[in-house]
């Protein structure tokens, strides 16, 4: 794992899971100053001469959107699991979305729904191919679920924007989702 990836681990550690281990003091959508952020990592003697153009450069790397630089300030765009739930932007969902999972949870999730488990979302994906990646995280041949947003969303079921690629959603019951035949 070269620094980039480990700082990207860490990051996502402090922004999503553990901000006061780094007394982080986060507002209410997830944002962070970013030299709070940065003098915390320097705290760290691996992370001793961390600058915010590193911070940029692993996020330009990264094959995923995981975090947002704006004004000063950094957050993740999901993820999240402490308590004080972040506030996402709600927003009218494409007709389909789906879901990468494993094989072995599919029975719980048609009978109670996908639920956030640890985290404070559920985690949506826009295409197939990105919902394999995410379901490969858990089971070498992932189940992928097609989920039905557009009535789900007719019916009442609040979507969030995570990235261009991740949707949210505080659960998706079971009648809105259809276990998809894999190639
Ligand atoms: C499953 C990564 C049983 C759910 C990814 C999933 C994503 C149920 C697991 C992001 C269930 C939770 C999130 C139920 C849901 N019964 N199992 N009723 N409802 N589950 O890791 O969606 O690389 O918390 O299917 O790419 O896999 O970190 O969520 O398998 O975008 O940036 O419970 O994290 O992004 O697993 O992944 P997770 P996820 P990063």
């Amino acid at each position: 794992m070269d620094d980039l990836d480990k700082l990207s681990k860490e990051i996502s550690y402090a922004l999503r899971h553990a901000p006061w281990e780094y007394e982080l003091e986060m507002n209410e959508e997830g944002w962070v100053p970013m030299a709070q952020l940065l003098d915390a990592l320097r705290r760290e003697a691996k992370w001793e001469g961390i600058s915010a153009a590193d911070v940029e450069e692993m996020i330009e790397q990264s094959s995923k959107k995981r975090f947002e630089i704006k004004d000063g300030r950094i957050r993740a765009f999901y993820g999240h699991s402490f308590p004080m739930k972040i506030q996402k932007e709600e927003k009218e969902p494409p007709a389909v979305l789906y879901h990468g999972t494993a094989r072995r949870f599919l029975t719980s999730i048609m009978e109670n729904g996908l639920l956030p488990q640890e985290r404070q979302y559920v985690h949506l994906s826009q295409d197939v191919e990105t919902a394999e990646i995410v379901g490969k995280r858990h089971d070498g041949r992932p189940c992928i679920l097609a989920i039905d947003a557009k009535r789900a969303w007719e019916e009442g079921v609040k979507f969030y924007l995570g990235n261009e690629k991740v949707w949210l959603a505080d659960s998706v019951p079971g009648r809105y989702i259809e276990p998809m035949q894999l190639k």
